[in-house]
């Protein structure tokens, strides 16, 4: 399988609804996960959003939905469809059990954690996440993936440490209790609920394509509820 041919074709039947191809992973034979029938996946595209590139797609479309998890519903709208076009087996990075999108991503384009926990990448930074993921029986012709420098190594002030009014983000990780109880007080509600994490909007790298006030205020949400 031609993987430039293939993320070609992807992208522009994506293209409408801002979701990218992010990269492609090419598993050893029975070290990826399984498809339903039993067999191996072969190899893997991940599908996500670049910066707010998703927003203007979403939030049209979710003008006229009322059910639960509204974008992981859209995404699957989306990604379904075309996971049948090309004979793909579509994988969510929401649903149960969790799969290693996060490993995934880091073998697809060579990104690294950053403190937050979430993927640091050398262009969008951390504004950027995965919306599914695409399997193939077949292995594919990607080329090996030269990681680069994390832009975390060369950052010297790291102001992520220090920005959280909670002290939910140090070296250790991301602490998920204590962020919570900070969202759920009044100075939360007026800070972190309303323009976003601080620890994430204190990084530097992309903050060009930084959320939309509105996608930042959605993600909150999901993340206190
Ligand atoms: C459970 C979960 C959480 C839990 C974390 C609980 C915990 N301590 O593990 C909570 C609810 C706290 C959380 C929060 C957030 N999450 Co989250 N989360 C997930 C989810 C659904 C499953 C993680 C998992 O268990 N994977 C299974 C293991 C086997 O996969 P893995 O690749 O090996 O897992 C890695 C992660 O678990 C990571 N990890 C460990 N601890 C933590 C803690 C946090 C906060 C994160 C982000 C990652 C992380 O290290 C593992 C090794 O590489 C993933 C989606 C997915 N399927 O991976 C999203 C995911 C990791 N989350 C993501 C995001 C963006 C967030 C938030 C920023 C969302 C928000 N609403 O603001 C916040 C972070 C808040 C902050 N201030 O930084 C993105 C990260 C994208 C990226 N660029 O890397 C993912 C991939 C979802 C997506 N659709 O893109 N998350
Ligand atoms: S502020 Fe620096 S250390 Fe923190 S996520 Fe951004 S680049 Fe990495
Ligand atoms: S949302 Fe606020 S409290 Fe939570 S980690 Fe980000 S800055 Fe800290």
């Amino acid at each position: 399988m031609s993987a430039f041919g293939l993320l070609t074709t992807l992208d522009a039947d994506l293209e409408p609804s801002g979701i990218r191809t992010r990269g492609v992973v090419t598993f050893a034979e029975g070290e990826g996960p399984a498809l339903p029938d039993g067999r191996p996946v072969g190899s893997m595209v991940l599908l996500g959003n670049v910066g707010g590139s998703i927003w203007p797609a979403f939030s049209a479309w979710r003008k006229s939905y009322r059910g639960a998890d509204p974008l992981d519903a859209w995404s699957k709208s989306i990604i379904d469809p075309v996971a049948a076009r090309f004979g793909a087996t579509a994988f969510y990075p929401s649903d149960q059990p969790y799969m290693p999108f996060q490993q995934w991503a880091m073998r697809a384009e060579g990104l690294r954690a950053s403190p937050l926990g979430i993927l640091v990448h050398p262009d969008y930074g951390l504004w950027h996440g995965y919306r599914g993921a695409l399997a193939f029986r077949e292995g594919c012709d990607a080329p090996a993936f030269t990681p680069a420098v994390s832009p975390c190594e060369t950052c010297l002030e790291k102001p992520c440490l220090s920005a959280c009014p909670a002290q939910a983000i140090s070296l250790a990780g991301f602490a998920v209790d204590p962020c919570r109880s900070h969202l759920a007080s009044e100075a939360g509600r007026w800070s972190c609920m309303a323009s976003g994490c601080i620890a994430r909007n204190a990084c530097p790298v992309g903050a060009g394509h930084r959320y939309p006030p509105e996608q930042l205020a959605f993600h909150m949400d999901a993340l206190f509820s």
